[in-house]
């Protein structure tokens, strides 16, 4: 990997860790409600694999913890936290929070909250490009959790039937909120459990945005040259709660100790400054300017924004139109 790209990576995963840290600190101010679940520790994942891939062009789609994954996309971080903010100028209108970021413009299919959704969805958007004769690819980011859901089973089998254009990125940080793997999931290797459905699979290191990217990059060749899908297991660990609710207080001190000592921003900084491509000065310069971006525009931004007029709470209803569950001005079916 070239150096500017190595660097411009490093940048990119320390605005991530300072864009969700100041979630955080918005989340305790009553700014943002509702669920919020952050992604600190688990930059190299997302940043990785999507380096590897067309980030705007292919179709890519997440669970709940999915900030990061719609900016690595191209979405503007403004609309991304204004959307937190429950604001008009959000990128879902202020009507989706945390958990509904979506960006048509830029592919970034979804956000969603419920465990082994996108699975299925991936798949169809899969099955679109490939009856559109295109060469995108879909992409579909979840937790070692979501793989013991039937939608994980069904949508691999069917996948590897139909042999569609879809990259299955495992992000296995071993728990699903307070509960660890080995007491939820009889397979703990979770590549192991996709060649029930004979596609190639593999667990790397998801710390490290390099070895990351490398293994997507085959990946995502493969999956790009028309020979079906591709499940790939990155190891990995949150530094938070499972969401803003959690306490986090089930994990032992010693596992957290070891995870963080191999923090994805450390492995990739230290590299770059010992074959003397930047000094830590350089580092902490990056990191000002960064801290600098998200507070005068990102964040004023967001508090600047107009709050969704209350009359339109309708507007972006799909259901607006049945006339079976639309309830009119005189409190009665319409
Ligand atoms: C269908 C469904 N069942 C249960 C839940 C509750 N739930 C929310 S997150 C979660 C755990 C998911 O863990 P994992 O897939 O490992 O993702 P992580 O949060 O670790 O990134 C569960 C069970 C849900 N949202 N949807
Ligand atoms: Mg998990």
């Amino acid at each position: 990997m070239e150096v500017s790209v190595k660097k411009r990576l490093l940048r990119e995963m320390l605005f991530a860790r300072r864009f969700e840290e100041r979630c955080y600190e918005a989340y305790v101010e009553r700014k943002i409600g509702g669920f919020l679940h952050l992604y600190p520790g688990e930059e190299a994942c997302a940043h990785g694999v999507l380096e590897a891939a067309r980030p705007g062009k292919d179709y890519v789609i997440t669970g709940y913890r999915d900030h990061i994954h719609a900016i690595k996309c191209g979405s503007d971080p403004k609309a991304v936290m204004a959307e937190l903010f429950g604001k008009e100028t959000g990128c879902s209108k202020g009507r989706g929070g945390s958990m509904h970021i979506f960006d048509v413009e830029h592919r970034f299919m979804g956000g969603y909250a419920l465990v082994g959704g996108p699975f299925p969805l991936a798949a169809g958007m899969a099955k679109a490009i490939q009856m559109k004769g295109d060469d995108d690819i879909a992409i579909c980011f979840l937790g070692d959790a979501a793989n013991n859901q039937g939608t994980f089973h069904e949508s691999l089998n069917m996948a590897a039937v139909w042999k569609l254009p879809v990259l299955y990125v495992c992000e296995n940080n071993l728990y699903g909120i307070g509960t660890r793997i080995d007491r939820s999931t009889a397979v703990i290797d979770q590549y192991k459990r996709a060649c029930g459905y004979d596609m190639p699979a593999e667990q790397v290191d998801g710390q490290d945005v390099e070895v990351v990217y490398e293994a997507a990059k085959k990946a995502v060749d493969y999956v790009r040259s028309g020979k079906g899908p591709y499940f790939l297991e990155l190891m990995t660990y949150r530094y938070r709660g499972h969401s803003m609710s959690d306490s986090n207080a089930y994990r032992q001190k010693d596992e957290e100790r070891v995870w963080g000592a191999r923090d994805p921003l450390v492995i990739l900084r230290d590299r770059l400054v010992e074959a003397g491509e930047m000094t830590l000065d350089d580092f902490k310069d990056m990191d000002t300017e960064i801290l600098e971006n998200i507070e005068n525009e990102i964040i004023k931004f967001s508090e600047e924004s107009p709050d969704p007029n209350p009359a339109e709470v309708e507007k972006y209803v799909w259901a607006e139109n049945d006339p079976y569950v639309h309830v009119g001005a005189n409190g009665g079916a319409a």
